[in-house]
């Protein structure tokens, strides 16, 4: 059993040896997004009283505008990762190309590649509601010794070697696994030490939340149609209650923490949903699976699913097991759709 308030720099060290093939880089690349976490907490704690609030009149690849803190964050994580030359690449949901670290490893001898969604969630900035930074870490497919390439980070999820969230909420918290179980630390901000507060978290097998936006439903497939009307029918342990905060990690947290299911389906407004694969699904699949979850795109395991481009987009259906096992059950009568 895990002793609560250990530091997660205590925890990182004392699990170090069970990092496959550790040579300590791991450890301080998790340590590095630590560092990174704490930095983008404080602005984002404090977006209200300085001008970082709002848009920040540009657009990122995905067409979204670009927050003042989406920028900040992106630049503090890609900052941070490069400075500790660690990783040989990193790719971001606010960067259009992966970015090659070959700044001082002229040798390209870092093994790790790093796909960030530095703030997913920001449009709830504004509006005082919680965002997060998630992050998937590989060790790169290509040899050690050459400049890092796309194929490096168009790996399948099951290649994660770690993955994991920062949630900038009531609290600050830092959920990750290496494989291992999924633990959760909190956040001191008085002395800005994380501690492990929610050792081997996981998911209820079953819960009575679901996490859909039902705005989009005469939009959404009949197979989504049916299981939402399945949610609200008056039987058995129904109806469930709907919740859904607008942003990934909080939904995906309370999820964990209380029982239930987060959907993102495809639409006719959407072919392919709205989440991207690399670094929004496939890391959060990886923290589902390891917390007895599941994790699918309606018909199969996201981390099995074969990447072909840095930002594309897969429908998403993760949570308690049994209730994604539902969902896909509905998605099955209407298999082409
Ligand atoms: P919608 C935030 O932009 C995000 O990527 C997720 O964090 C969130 O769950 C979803 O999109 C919200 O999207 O279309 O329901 O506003």
């Amino acid at each position: 059993m895990e002793q609560r308030n250990k530091t997660l720099g205590e925890f990182i060290i004392e699990h170090q040896a069970a990092f496959q093939y550790s040579t300590g880089e791991l450890s301080k690349l998790i340590n590095a997004i630590r560092l990174a976490a704490k930095v983008v907490n404080h602005e984002v704690n404090k977006a209200g009283l300085i001008d970082i609030l709002g848009a920040a009149g540009d657009t990122n690849i995905q067409g979204e505008d670009q927050q003042k803190l989406d920028v900040l964050a992106n630049e503090k994580f890609i900052q941070t990762l490069k400075n500790r030359e660690i990783v040989c690449g990193i790719a971001s949901e606010e960067e259009d190309d992966f970015i090659s670290i070959n700044s001082h490893d002229e040798l390209h001898q870092n093994k790790y590649v790093v796909l960030i969604d530095p703030l997913d969630g920001s449009s709830n900035i504004d509006v005082n509601v919680s965002v997060g930074t998630i992050f998937s870490i590989y060790r790169r497919i290509t040899p050690i010794g050459t400049p890092v390439t796309l194929q490096d980070f168009l790996q399948p999820g099951v290649n994660q070697v770690a993955a994991g969230y920062v949630v900038y909420g009531t609290s600050t918290m830092l959920v990750y696994t290496t494989g291992h179980g999924v633990h959760g630390f909190t956040l001191n901000p008085a002395i800005g030490t994380f501690y492990l507060s929610h050792p081997n978290m996981e998911f209820p097998e079953k819960g009575n939340i679901y996490s859909i936006n039902e705005g989009n439903y005469v939009h959404f497939p009949q197979g989504v149609k049916d299981y939402i009307k399945y949610c609200q029918m008056e039987e058995e342990d129904r109806p469930y209650t709907s919740r859904y905060i607008g942003s990934l990690v909080s939904d995906f947290h309370r999820n964990m923490i209380k029982g239930g299911i987060y959907i993102y389906p495809k639409s006719s407004k959407a072919s392919n949903g709205k989440l991207r694969l690399l670094y929004e699904c496939n890391p959060m699949a990886f923290l589902a699976e390891q917390a007895n979850g599941r994790a699918s795109n309606g018909y199969q395991r996201i981390m099995e699913i074969q990447p072909t481009e840095l930002h594309e987009r897969v429908p998403f259906f993760c949570g308690s097991r049994k209730m994604v096992e539902k969902a896909e059950s509905f998605m099955a009568r209407y298999p082409d759709t």
